[in-house]
């Protein structure tokens, strides 16, 4: 047996309701709002008119108790509600792992993408119910709703990996994900 820093856990089955995109039992959980997602829209007065005003829940996060720690593999399902900030659709903030590891990111319901980026490159992925995306390590992710219906996936991740935000704040994503005129998905340049 390895070293652990703290009591390894009992292997333990989750309940995973694919359709209602909830697991049980849960850990922590997080709600992000408008007013948490300062610096990523291109609109800034939009932002914040919007954070200044309802500051609607942009997405929230559901962990299942698997801590995030060294040699744990911890998941997590993340809802994204519909909307846009001047046409840019709502999103995660998007990070990057500073412990560089790679993820999966499983969609559950509704429609949506993940946007990454290696500092270079940047690639869009429609991650629909159905399908996983992979993320490999030095690529910083970021969800994006591109439906008007709420937008849930499953993400896996390795406990150590870590989220730093700051890289995206200074780097951004490359490109940004916008609707157009006809309603349609179209990126944009940073
Ligand atoms: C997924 C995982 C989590 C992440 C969450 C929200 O569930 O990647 O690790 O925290 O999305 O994304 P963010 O941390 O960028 O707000
Ligand atoms: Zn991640």
């Amino acid at each position: 047996m390895p070293q652990f820093y703290e009591q390894p856990l009992q292997p333990f089955a989750i309940s995973f309701d694919f359709a209602a995109a909830t697991l049980e039992p849960t850990g922590p959980t997080l709600e992000r709002r408008m007013s948490d997602l300062e610096g990523l829209f291109a609109d800034h007065e939009q932002w914040r008119a919007a954070a200044e005003g309802d500051n609607p829940v942009v997405y929230s996060v559901v962990s299942s108790p698997v801590p995030e720690a060294d040699r744990e593999l911890p998941q997590s399902i993340t809802t994204i509600n519909p909307g846009t900030v001047s046409g840019e659709f709502f999103m995660t903030k998007g990070h990057q792992h500073p412990n560089a590891q790679g993820e999966i990111y499983l969609g559950l319901t509704g429609r949506g993408g993940l946007l990454t980026f290696d500092g270079y490159d940047t690639r869009f992925l429609e991650i629909n119910p159905g399908t996983v995306g992979y993320i490999p390590p030095g690529w910083a992710h970021r969800s994006i709703n591109t439906g008007d219906t709420p937008y849930s996936f499953l993400a896996v991740y390795p406990g150590g990996a870590g989220h730093d935000y700051g890289w995206v704040l200074s780097h951004g994503m490359g490109k940004r994900v916008l609707m157009a005129d006809d309603g349609s998905v179209t990126l944009a340049e940073y």
